[in-house]
């Protein structure tokens, strides 16, 4: 049975979980920090969650584990058929981790651990995230999913990470992103509709750690 690595409160170890649920497929949790232990490097090499282990071994990095779990055919598949559709899926993955996750990240610490940033990284994030947020608009086609019509795994990403980027725009750089960015609130309230989501927040409440 796969191992998943991480903690609930980690929006990349919850996309992968997400897969999961939604795929049906049996697994198990095992609660980790991303640390820089030995132990722990041989397993996620930059010590990062999520990682999972399977009886091949371990494999690290999100979308390399929604894609292995994917190939692995069991359940429904979150790709479209059609090898187009399936690379915009992908377009529209890459796009939330480079221009939106990544950016807002460098914000985590001021806005989840009480860490202040200085106003020129914030004026930088936010240009950086007006770029990110006005090409996810262009790709975008929340009709109602981020791809169209079927929820892909760009979906779950979106869920999880613009979830949190809009928390911490509004918090760190006063911009409400419900407000400039159409689209975005309702599809983020339509996902929060699934029970795997349902499944994932409800251990969320349980766990006790900043949500990042
Ligand atoms: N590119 C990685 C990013 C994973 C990531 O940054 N996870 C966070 C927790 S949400 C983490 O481990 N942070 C600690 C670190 O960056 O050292 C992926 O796609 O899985």
């Amino acid at each position: 049975m796969i191992k998943l690595y991480g903690f609930a409160m980690s929006n990349y170890y919850n996309m992968v979980k997400m897969a999961l649920l939604e795929k049906g497929m049996e697994f198990e949790e095992v609660t980790v920090l991303p640390n820089q232990e030995n132990e722990y490097l041989s397993r996620s090499p930059m010590g990062k969650v999520p990682c999972i282990e399977t009886e091949q071994g371990f494999l690290t990095e999100t979308e390399v584990i929604i894609d292995y779990l994917d190939s692995l055919g069991l359940g429904p598949s979150f790709y479209p058929v059609d090898p187009f559709e399936r690379a915009k899926v992908r377009e529209l993955i890459r796009y939330l981790e480079l221009y939106i996750e990544l950016p807002a990240r460098r914000l985590y610490g001021d806005v989840f651990f009480g860490r202040p940033a200085s106003d020129e990284l914030k004026e930088s994030v936010r240009k950086e995230l007006q770029k990110g947020f006005a090409a996810l608009a262009k790709l975008a086609k929340y009709d109602p999913y981020l791809a169209g019509s079927d929820m892909s795994y760009a979906d779950f990403y979106f869920l999880f990470s613009v979830g949190l980027v809009t928390r911490v725009t509004k918090k760190a750089l006063n911009w409400d992103v419900f407000a400039t960015e159409p689209g975005v609130k309702a599809l983020l309230g339509l996902l929060e509709q699934r029970d795997s989501v349902k499944t994932i927040r409800e251990h969320q409440a349980k766990a006790a750690l900043p949500k990042i």
